[in-house]
């Protein structure tokens, strides 16, 4: 080491070397992460994507920590922000953030569980009655115990979940009243196995699709519905392919804030103690801006002309256990995971 204080242009470059040595060595893709570039310019160029249009508190939010993680890392950082499917449907963003050609893209659990199975287990039908459970589980043990799935599947999972929201059915042809108007109802669904499992228990007929295909599988009737939170479906304006919504609050889905593993663990402790608390700062106000757009969306939606009908959850759920679906899943996640799920739920079946 130098004997006097170090001169911070060598210090710069002696990083970057050894950085790239290390991203060379240990990744088969090379993700592309650092850029060599003039005086002044940002040495870590990174992207991140997400499904959202660009005015859901997701993308907002996400621009919001992209530009407060260059202020804090003096510009090191450029984070550049990738929303409404641009880089592709979720599966083809997926694989790449696995290949590093992605380095961050917020993903719901039910979808990341295509890879990592545990991450769909908040999706659990009916199992969350409201949001303050929501955060207890996932901002402690049922969270934790997802992420250290996460984290052995090659991704790194930020601490805190962006929100997406508790679910609602909407159709176009007709009113879903009871678990009966279910039966036989094309209606459109994530690609997650928990999904295509819990519609089939309701006797439907599930298609998988990618949001970035839903309105146009909407308004070609490819599917008479889908499933969604009352703020996307606003956003999205999925009001303008459909007709009824249904108040199922079936379930609560969220976003895993994903980054890939080689990469992350690629940059230095520095940048990633910005990123780290500016993604999950952002986190937060996003989850506060969902929870203040709840109390306004219904009105807002009505006013756009969909017909909303109340349900009773207790007859959807009973058609979910008669047909063996919570059985099942907690054969599938385990007794572990399901007792972690049910000390923040109670119990579920
Ligand atoms: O695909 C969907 O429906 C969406 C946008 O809610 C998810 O990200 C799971």
């Amino acid at each position: 080491m130098r004997a006097q204080g170090p001169n911070p242009e060598e210090e710069m470059s002696f990083d970057r070397r050894k950085f790239v040595t290390a991203a060379a060595v240990t990744a088969v893709s090379a993700p592309a992460i650092l850029r060599v570039t003039r005086a002044g310019a940002a040495e870590y160029q990174l992207k991140i994507a997400n499904n959202s249009p660009e005015t859901h508190p997701l993308t907002v939010r996400m621009r919001e920590a992209a530009a407060n993680i260059a202020k804090d890392t003096g510009g090191k950082v450029d984070l550049q922000v990738f929303p409404n499917n641009q880089l592709g449907g979720d599966t083809d963003m997926l694989s790449q953030l696995r290949s590093g050609a992605l380095e961050f893209f917020s993903l719901s659990g039910l979808i990341l569980a295509t890879l990592v199975p545990a991450a769909s287990i908040n999706g659990v039908g009916f199992a969350f009655p409201n949001y303050d459970k929501v955060w207890a589980a996932m901002d402690g043990d049922l969270g934790a115990h997802v992420r250290a799935q996460i984290d052995k599947s090659g991704l790194y999972a930020f601490e805190k979940m962006w929100d997406n929201g508790f679910r609602q059915i909407t159709s176009s042809t007709r009113q879903i009243k009871s678990p009966e108007d279910l039966v036989g109802f094309k209606i459109r669904v994530p690609p997650s196995p928990l999904w295509t499992s819990m519609f089939k228990a309701f006797e439907a007929a599930p298609l998988t699709i990618n949001f970035s295909e839903v309105y146009s599988a909407l308004q070609t009737k490819v599917a008479e519905g889908q499933e969604n939170p009352l703020t996307l479906i606003n956003i999205a304006k999925l009001y303008e392919v459909q007709k009824y919504l249904a108040r199922t609050n079936h379930m609560w889905d969220g976003f895993w804030l994903l980054a890939n593993g080689k990469v992350w663990k690629g940059l230095p402790p520095d940048i990633q103690a910005a990123i780290t608390k500016n993604l999950n700062a952002s986190a937060m106000a996003q989850r506060a801006d969902i929870a203040k757009l709840n109390d306004s969306v219904e009105k807002d939606l009505r006013a756009k002309g969909l017909e909303f009908n109340e349900v009773d959850p207790a007859l959807f759920r009973a058609k979910l256990q008669k047909a063996g679906f919570f059985a099942e899943w907690k054969g599938k996640y385990g007794d572990e995971a399901w007792n972690i799920l049910e000390k923040y739920t109670g119990k579920i079946a």
